[in-house]
């Protein structure tokens, strides 16, 4: 039988340097120590580049041309002229999208058709979207004339590397702050590529700088006293580490942290539908999303008759090259995150927890954990509890709406939640008792620019996206 195998995604479409600088005041400068870090491909474990290991005083170059260029060009901008850089920004994204995916597929090891069809297209939605309110942020609800903040102090995780940087940049820009944002560790290169598409836009010099390295560079950042916004993507750790810091100073900070979603299904949910939403739920991105549908909560009369199905479906998934555009799991971001999947899925089996994946053939070099299922789940197992940040999914049953809820929020998360029924009013019941940020209904990780993204309790605070993203980079004035 002929079967259509499309050739993989070339990486020859992309040109990465052997070396990378620091993006500050719109050039490339070496770092001013010499430490320098490695990324990897986390498919094949090849080394992609070298870059600079930003320190204090780097830092603090950083900062001081955001500084300026906010004092002398970009503060004083009339709105309508920073969208046209926003504009500008987004469609040479779009122009360059193939090449962005790819090199983003590389670095972070995500399926190209997620990179390509997902993060891509909403990399440039948000550029859009906020170029959109440059010049209305009189009707954002904070008095006449909002005034932006001033300089940003921006730190990003690796598992959405570009899209997280559109984030927290595009409403940055919009409301006429600027930026110093610090990219992850171990993705850096969207990033890089991205400090490049601001010198093609012809953005002003220090609007945007790009400073490279690990925690002490994001902890020099967020603790700079020049700083007047600090927003963090990453772990709750850390997010407590940067409440802690900016405690008692000048700056006003949002944190997006971890997750450990409730994807709950009743027994009178469309079947299929809800399978294809739990799959998407938890294995989109490897399960490295934050808001990842982490816990199956099934209503006990249907369980047996889902996890059939479910068994069935994720037994068609293909694990492996992630520029193959057959691939739906790709490899896990990191040897660091792959052993955290692995003893929480060990501690699973310990505590008495049923382990299951389909067969599935692991390559030979990289990081993989294949797509797998835990049955028989307490409240009390850590996989009930804690954050897996990867394709493992665990599965709770319940036999009343009440039940679920309580289940449902029974975690110190607050991030997301889905329901899966037929009943409308059912849907509403739910939603105006789940505590989460974003509470879906017959579908799971919908994302979208207009729309506000944030936690309740434990997942951080502050909301990204929509309207509501303005405020965090908007001081009110009335006039
Ligand atoms: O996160 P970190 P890690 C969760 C997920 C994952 C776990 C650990 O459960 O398994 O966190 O991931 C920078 N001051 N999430 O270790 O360390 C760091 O360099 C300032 C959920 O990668 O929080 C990187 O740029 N910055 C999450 C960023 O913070 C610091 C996404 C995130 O790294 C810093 C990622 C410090 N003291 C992980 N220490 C989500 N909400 O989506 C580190 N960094």
């Amino acid at each position: 039988m002929f079967e259509y195998a499309p050739a993989p995604e070339s990486r020859d479409i992309v040109d990465i340097r052997p070396t990378y600088g620091l993006f500050i005041n719109g050039e490339w400068v070496d770092s001013l120590g010499d430490a320098r870090d490695k990324t990897i491909n986390p498919a094949s474990e090849e080394v992609l580049a070298e870059f600079a290991h930003a320190d204090e005083a780097d830092v603090d170059r950083a900062v001081a041309a955001a500084r300026k260029a906010y004092d002398s060009v970009w503060g004083r901008l009339p709105g309508r002229e920073r969208a046209k850089y926003l504009f500008r920004i987004a469609r040479i994204v779009q122009e360059r999208a193939r090449e962005l995916a790819v090199l983003e597929s590389l670095d972070n090891g995500k399926p190209i058709r997620e990179s390509r069809d997902v993060d891509l297209p909403l990399v440039a939605a948000h550029f859009f979207y906020y170029a959109g309110w440059a010049d209305k942020l009189e009707h954002a609800g904070l008095g006449q004339a909002p005034r932006p903040l001033g300089v940003a102090a921006q730190v990003i995780p690796w598992n959405f590397p570009l899209l997280m940087l559109a984030w927290k940049i595009a409403p940055a820009l919009a409301c006429g702050n600027t930026v110093v944002l610090k990219p992850a560790e171990t993705t850096p290169l969207t990033a890089l590529a991205f400090a490049e598409i601001c010198r093609q836009a012809d953005l002003p010099p220090g609007v945007v700088n790009i400073v490279t390295g690990a925690g002490d560079t994001g902890r020099a950042l967020v603790d700079h006293p020049d700083v007047d916004k600090v927003a963090f993507t990453g772990s709750t750790e850390v997010g407590r580490l940067i409440a802690r810091s900016v405690a008692g100073t000048r700056k006003r900070v949002t944190l997006e942290l971890g997750g450990k979603a409730a994807n709950i299904v009743f027994e009178d949910a469309a079947l299929d539908q809800a399978v294809e939403g739990v799959v998407n739920g938890i294995f989109f991105n490897q399960g490295h999303v934050c808001c990842a549908g982490s816990r199956l909560l099934v209503q006990e009369s249907i369980a047996d008759e889902l996890l059939g199905a479910l068994k069935r479906r994720l037994s068609t998934l293909r694990m492996g090259d992630p520029l193959d555009k057959n691939t739906d799991i790709g490899a896990i971001n990191s040897a660091a995150q792959l052993a955290k999947i692995r003893e929480l899925s060990e501690a699973g089996e310990r505590e008495g927890a049923e382990r299951w994946s389909p067969s599935c053939p692991i390559p030979e070099k990289g990081f993989w954990f294949p797509p797998t299922l835990f049955t028989g789940v307490a409240q009390s197992h850590r996989i009930a509890r804690e954050e897996i940040f990867g394709p493992v999914l665990s599965v709770l049953t319940f036999r009343t709406p009440a039940e679920a809820v309580e289940k449902a929020n029974n975690t110190p998360y607050g991030l997301s939640a889905g329901v899966w029924t037929e009943k409308g009013s059912r849907i509403l019941w739910m939603a105006d008792r789940l505590r989460a940020g974003v509470v879906w209904a017959n579908t799971f990780n919908r994302f979208d620019p207009a729309s506000p993204f944030g936690g309740y309790k434990e997942s951080g605070y502050g909301r990204e996206g929509g309207r509501h993203g303005l405020e965090a980079y908007l001081d009110v004035r009335p006039m």
